[in-house]
């Protein structure tokens, strides 16, 4: 996603630069002006009790060129310099030396040699589980409606807050790992839900009775995690090391998958897992081979016939169970950021591999194991917060764009455009409910339009209003259980949850939070509703 990263350079979305305050420059120390940096020496003496001698993180996040992509040299110095408000990273401004700090800041980036390995033994062993936690009553401690429970991820200080989404009130607030990211995901009937961070810790935690369950450190450099329908299976989709590690419900390991082809010969990082609830099965989009794999949770699931698509010989592979086996469907090239149907039959994916600026998306039935559509697609599209809706007899998607102020609605029957929706810049997310006319998007990458929420007919594809909070950025919209209230995000360290009546666009409440990244409704999420991610 290099272009990804540069977009979201441009726009200032780096996840590491949350909490910086100050642009002041480090102050000299006397170390000397001229000469090499013992940097490996300072590394030592000053990091690694914190971000480990390996660089892959401690009490502090991993300090690896994989995890760091997305922050700026100016501000990795920042960080080192001055510090990161209410975390544990002290400033050294007055300890090292401009030299020594730029000089830090260079070398983290280097790749770690040998390469950092995170083995089945090492996530078995980062396991950790609170005492008594699994015994906790069968109901909440609270008293509001479970079904509508808000999940906030506040990114700025990395917590997470509970609201009340009928009375639009805080029931807890709690530190989180460092740098979640994706949706965090919900078992069946909507009690427990489980975190991941971009260092790759998972965290379970019970929602009824306000306490962690247990974590683990699935990998290194994690993408996301996904939770089977029937909870009892959690997945980690990971860059580094380039598998995914499978556990069940308690996160304790049960084997874990290189992201390899066939042969062995080429490995991939892993982009995302998926939960295709109605196939009993995980699906998973991989970032450098053209492959889409999908891991059946079902106990009755077919034996696995790898060699029957393409090229791959036919004998070796028959034999092997289907259940949490990986089965490939071989394409042409690598698909990334996938959107399903509501069935999960077909999965929707964009190819970035021959030039960012041209991406076209590909529809694969996850069936017959084939792609079944290509379609031209505006801009750069994050199909993983597109929504589907109802439109003149047909279901259709929409789905943000990450680099243009153009929203393509599909048509899911024929895989045809119906309309290209302008909005005033390029967006992130997208929302709507079953319950609303509307569907709400963002324009959080254009810095002219960042403040600004459109808000579209779903029968006539036109935006009809917007809410604006000028000069800041609102982002990430979820609905109400009832569909009669759309909750934004005020996307800034002095933030805000607002609360807008979806009806009248006006607002009701506005709850003070640091950086609210994303929020999610347990009833939506565990219900799937058509106007929000699953
Ligand atoms: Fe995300 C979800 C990929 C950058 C915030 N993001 C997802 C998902 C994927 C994805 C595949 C769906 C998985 C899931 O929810 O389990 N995100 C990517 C990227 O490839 C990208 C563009 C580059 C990267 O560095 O990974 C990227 N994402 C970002 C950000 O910069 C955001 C805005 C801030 C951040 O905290 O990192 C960001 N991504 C989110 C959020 C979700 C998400 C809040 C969950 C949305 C939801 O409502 O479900």
């Amino acid at each position: 996603w290099s272009g990804v990263a540069k977009l979201l350079l441009a726009a200032g979305l780096v996840w590491m630069g949350h909490g910086l305050a100050r642009a002041a420059g480090p102050e000299a120390s006397a170390a000397p002006a001229s000469g090499p940096v013992p940097v490996a020496a300072l590394f030592q003496q000053h990091c690694a009790a914190c971000h480990g001698e390996q660089r892959t993180g401690g009490m502090g996040p991993a300090l690896l060129p994989e995890s760091l992509e997305r922050l700026r040299p100016a501000q990795a110095q920042q960080v080192i310099a001055q510090g990161r408000p209410a975390t544990q990273m002290p400033a050294f401004g007055q300890t090292l030396s401009a030299r020594e700090i730029e000089a830090l800041s260079t070398w983290i980036r280097q790749p770690v040699s040998p390469a950092p390995t995170w083995s089945e033994a090492d996530i078995r062993a980062s396991r950790l589980e609170v005492a008594g936690a699994r015994d906790l009553p069968d109901r909440p401690v609270w008293s509001a409606d479970p079904m509508n429970l808000f999940v906030v991820v506040e990114g700025g200080d990395h917590h997470v807050s509970l609201v009340d989404g009928d009375r639009f009130e805080p029931i807890h607030r709690f530190a989180s790992r460092y740098a979640l990211h994706g949706g965090p995901k919900f078992t069946p009937e909507g009690r427990y839900v489980f975190f991941g961070s971009r260092d790759g810790w998972i965290t379970k935690y019970d929602l009824w009775n306000l306490t962690v369950v247990a974590e683990v450190r699935a990998g290194l450099n994690m993408r996301n995690v996904a939770v089977s329908g029937d909870g009892k299976w959690v997945m980690a989709a990971n860059y580094l090391p380039r598998n995914l590690a499978l556990f069940d419900a308690d996160l304790k390991l049960v084997k874990s998958f290189d992201a390899a082809t066939l042969d062995g010969k080429s490995a991939s990082r892993v982009s995302a897992v998926y939960d295709a609830a109605p196939r009993k099965s995980f699906v998973v989009a991989m970032k450098d081979i053209p492959e889409v794999w999908e891991i059946s949770y079902d106990p009755k699931a077919e034996p696995i016939h790898d060699g029957y698509v393409h090229d791959y010989p036919m004998g070796e592979a028959i034999a092997k169970p289907g259940y949490l086996g990986a089965r490939r469907t071989l394409l042409d090239e690598p698909l990334d950021d996938f959107f399903f149907d509501q069935g999960y039959r077909n999965v929707l994916g964009a190819t970035r591999a021959k030039d960012d600026d041209t991406p076209t998306a590909q529809v694969v039935n996850l069936d017959i194991r084939k792609k079944i559509a290509e379609l031209p697609i505006a801009g750069m599209p994050h199909l993983g917060s597109g929504i589907t809706f109802g439109w003149q007899g047909t279901t259709v998607l929409a789905s943000p764009n990450l680099k243009d102020g153009r929203i393509d609605v599909i048509d899911m029957k024929t895989w045809r455009t119906v309309t290209t929706i302008t909005t005033p810049g390029p967006g992130f997310f997208m929302r709507s409910h079953e319950a609303s006319r509307y569907a709400w998007t963002d324009s959080m990458m254009s810095p002219t339009a960042r403040d600004t929420l459109t808000i579209i007919d779903k029968q006539t594809l036109q935006p009809v209003a917007s809410v604006r909070e000028p000069g800041r950025t609102l982002a990430h919209i979820e609905f109400t259980r009832d569909g009669r209230h759309a909750l934004a995000s005020l996307w800034e360290m002095d933030g805000a949850l607002i609360v807008y009546d979806a009806r009248t666009f006006q607002e009701v409440r506005r709850l003070p939070m640091s950086k609210p990244v994303g929020k999610y409704n347990v009833w939506n999420k565990i219900t799937r509703s058509e106007g929000t991610s699953h």
